[in-house]
């Protein structure tokens, strides 16, 4: 199938934004009728240390990708009886964008504009059979890089640097769809909104440097009370926002009392000190309401702690 072979064969690259990708982390479905050329490819993708899954039909191919979400390379044939390659890959786009799962087509066939159909369904590459195997892996290198780059940019746009938490931006993408599923299902989430009392005491004591790994260990206190699900976001300069839930008033209260308590009880050591902070809680039910009026409530009853005294939850 091949002409000739060069080049090295290590298992990860080192991408165009410097960072190293390993093979071993990446799984790629290999979508073909031919059983000889399906190994073929396997053999070649294995040989690079890839993750391969294989499918002999469109079908079966959605299948496997509903039940492995972490496929990153579909590499597919054009010609297949039940559901052509063409259909395949706009059956996955209507799924995956292009950021999230990478489509190579492969194909000998001689149909006019075969190239260009695929890519306008929504493949990425295309490479006509026969091929040349470092061909083959550079348009997979290719492809997977700039899946990489997406998955980067949407991490950096998404994330507080100073405390890796959700951004406030990303907040305002997520909370509206989890509450009106939420509303839906006939549940209730919980939003806390969350101030370190005095921060600015702590900025004069130790130094921006001390407020920002008060910050730090804040957010993974956070992090760690809460559970991936949960959203957990940095608001503003020390000020969380938490969405979490399913979960009654009660409950919701509870949980926040212990962690009111457990941030409380912290000792962040910072140069010869152990810093120690408090910090102040409004909650609100989400009830069908919007989310801005949800945060409003939430804020109210913020302030309604910080004027009771501090270190408290207000629902
Ligand atoms: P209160 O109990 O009423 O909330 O008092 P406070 O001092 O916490 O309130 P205030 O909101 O007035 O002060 C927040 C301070 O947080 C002011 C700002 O300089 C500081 N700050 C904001 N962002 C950062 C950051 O990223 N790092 C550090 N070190 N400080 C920050
Ligand atoms: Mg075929
Ligand atoms: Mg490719
Ligand atoms: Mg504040
Ligand atoms: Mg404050």
């Amino acid at each position: 199938y091949w002409i000739k072979e060069y080049g090295s064969s290590t298992s990860y690259v080192v991408s165009a934004i410097g960072q190293l990708r390993r093979n071993e982390d990446v799984k790629v479905l290999v979508v073909d009728d031919s059983t000889g050329f399906r190994r073929l490819v396997q053999h070649l993708l294995i040989r690079k240390k890839f993750k391969v899954l294989e499918a002999e039909n469109g079908i079966h191919a959605l299948q496997l990708l509903m039940e492995h979400r972490d496929v990153r390379l579909i590499v597919t044939d054009y010609e297949m009886p039940q559901m052509s390659g063409f259909q395949l890959v706009r059956e996955v786009r209507n799924h995956f964008g292009k950021h999230k799962i990478a489509i190579l087509g492969l194909s000998s066939s001689e149909e006019h504009g075969v190239t260009a159909k695929l890519l306008k369904a929504g493949a990425n590459d295309f490479l006509k059979k026969p091929f040349e195997v470092e061909e083959f892996y550079c348009r997979i290198d290719q492809n997977l890089e700039i899946i990489q780059m997406f998955e980067l940019i949407e991490e950096t746009s998404n994330t507080d640097f100073l405390t890796k938490l959700f951004n406030r931006k990303y907040f305002f993408e997520i909370c509206p769809p989890m509450f009106q599923r939420a509303a839906r299902d006939g549940q209730t989430y919980a939003l806390a909104m969350m101030d370190i009392d005095h921060f600015k005491k702590v900025n004069d004591g130790y130094g921006h440097d001390g407020g920002d790994e008060v910050l730090r260990k804040v957010a993974a206190k956070l992090k760690q009370q809460f559970r991936p699900q949960d959203l957990v976001s940095r608001f503003g300069g020390e000020e969380f926002c938490v969405v979490f839930g399913p979960i009654d008033h009660d409950a919701a209260l509870a949980k926040l009392e212990n962690l009111r308590i457990a941030i409380a009880a912290m000792a962040i050591p910072f140069e010869k000190a152990n810093i120690q902070i408090t910090m102040s809680i409004g909650m609100c039910l989400s009830s069908g309401d919007s989310v801005e009026e949800t945060i409003r409530t939430a804020d109210q009853r913020l302030y309604l702690a910080k004027n009771g005294g501090r270190n408290r939850v207000v629902a």
